[in-house]
């Protein structure tokens, strides 16, 4: 009979360009060689490792779908490949990475002057530069439309001013791409379509970017708040080329699509790592691998991971084209997350009590996932957009 490569059981690889294979095989051993022995000690004691990001950049994983400005040029299956190898090690490591590449790089680009993306890209495509994305605010986070910050047009620019929550990388940020409501000449602000993007740099008199302390998930990636006490953002630094929410839920769907491959592959750790661990693990005079309980966990786990990679393979595919909808990767983020949280609550539970140790690995990925499933728009919020594209009924209000 044909071979069954359980561990590629699809054989996803197979279906890769010679291109996407070695980029997806360089990929593995940077994180195994270079992220991984740093994890333990970078989650236990809550510490971002500032220099990865320049490691990053070298590997060109950093806006890695951009043409030009320094950038590799990639497609987007590349893209979900390298995610997958990174958040195979950590989610936090992960969100550093696609932060940069979706939320900061991709706004830049695609919604920038030409003298922003020159500005910018190069040096956030190395690593010298670190970005971050405000959108979410301490009372509005599923719905950014209702959002209070507020830019006030001035002499030569604009005055901003609101507070942003939950920021990723923003302790650590130089550029921060932040989205607020612009006032008009007297001070009303209109509805969605008011809210316009603008970067903001580090040392901007009145901007400050504290670190959220005691984070129990994601303990490897720096996250903080934006304060804006009245900042003058000089007129260059609007993002000109659009307006409304469409400005930052367009980065969104690239940043989610990474996401999507990314918490599968922290959901493959997890499944190799219980599997070797029941194989290995001796109870009533066999190996734990042996009983039927425990290989129908390890069929689910690959079923899964294998069925899941399948549809961030083809909605990539779909990017590449120009044919993928949001509703489509709202899907795949949904799925992946709430599936690779669930294996990893498994992979968990068949490490017994080991699995609550961080040498084991699976809790941290655990406790991640968390994370993952909640940002980026949470489980249940993509079900309403799934729910509402199906019924053409608005659920969220
Ligand atoms: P809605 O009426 O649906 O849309 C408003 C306008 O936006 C357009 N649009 C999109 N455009 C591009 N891509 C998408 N995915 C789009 N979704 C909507 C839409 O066409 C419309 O445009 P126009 O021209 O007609 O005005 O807006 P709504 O307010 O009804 O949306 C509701 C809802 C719940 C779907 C939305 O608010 C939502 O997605 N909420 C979740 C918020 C969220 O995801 N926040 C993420 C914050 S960033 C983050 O978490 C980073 S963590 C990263 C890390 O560390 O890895
Ligand atoms: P809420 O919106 O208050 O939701 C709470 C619960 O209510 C959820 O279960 C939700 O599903 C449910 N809910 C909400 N509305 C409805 C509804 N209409 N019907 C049914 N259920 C509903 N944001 C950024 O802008 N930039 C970042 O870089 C960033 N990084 C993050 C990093 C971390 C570690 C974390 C934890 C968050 C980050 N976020 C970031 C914020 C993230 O996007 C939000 O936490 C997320 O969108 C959810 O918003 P919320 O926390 O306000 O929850």
């Amino acid at each position: 009979k044909t071979a069954f490569p359980w561990a590629d059981p699809l054989l996803l690889t197979a279906q890769l360009s010679d291109d996407e294979r070695a980029i997806a095989e360089a990929a593995h051993t940077f994180c195994q060689d270079k992220l991984q022995p740093r994890v333990l000690m970078a989650a236990r004691h809550e510490r971002f490792d500032r220099e990865i990001m320049n490691e990053f950049g070298t590997m060109g994983f950093l806006g890695p779908t951009i043409e030009g400005y320094g950038c590799a040029g990639l497609n987007h299956v590349s893209y979900g490949l390298i995610a997958r190898e990174v958040e195979r090690v950590d989610s936090g490591y992960r969100s550093a990475m696609s932060v940069q590449s979706s939320l900061v790089m991709h706004p830049i680009h695609a919604y920038g002057s030409e003298a922003q993306r020159q500005k910018y890209l190069p040096r956030l495509a190395s690593g010298e530069w670190v970005g971050c994305f405000g959108l979410t605010e301490p009372n509005h986070g599923s719905d950014p439309a209702s959002m209070l910050s507020r830019a006030k047009p001035v002499d030569g620019g604009y005055v901003l001013r609101g507070q942003k929550m939950w920021i990723t990388n923003a302790p650590i940020a130089d550029v921060f791409v932040v989205w607020v409501k612009l006032e008009d000449a007297s001070g009303q602000v209109g509805g969605q379509e008011s809210i316009r993007g603008f970067i903001l740099e580090k040392g901007m008199k009145g901007l400050s970017a504290p670190k959220i302390e005691g984070k129990m998930s994601l303990r490897a990636s720096i996250t903080g708040e934006i304060v804006m006490d009245e900042v003058f953002v000089p007129a260059e630094n609007l993002l000109p080329n659009v307006a409304g929410l469409k400005g930052p839920f367009g980065c969104l769907n690239k940043a989610r699509y990474g996401i999507a491959w990314g918490a599968l592959g922290a959901a493959e750790d997890c499944w190799l790592r219980a599997r070797q661990y029941t194989l290995e693990r001796q109870q009533f005079g066999r190996p734990l691998a042996q009983n039927q309980l425990i290989q129908k966990k390890l069929a689910d786990m690959q079923t899964e991971i294998a069925i899941g990679l399948q549809a961030c393979l083809r909605v990539g595919r779909l990017m590449d084209e120009g044919k993928a909808a949001p509703e489509m990767v709202s899907l795949i983020k949904r799925n992946s997350c709430g599936k690779a949280l669930d294996i990893a609550r498994m992979a968990r539970d068949m490490h017994g009590g080991n699995g609550i140790h961080d040498e084991y690995h699976v809790i941290r990925h655990m406790i991640n996932l968390e994370t993952v499933n909640t940002y980026e728009g949470t489980h249940d919020i993509h079900a309403l957009i799934l729910g509402r594209a199906q019924t053409g009924l608005q659920a969220f209000f």
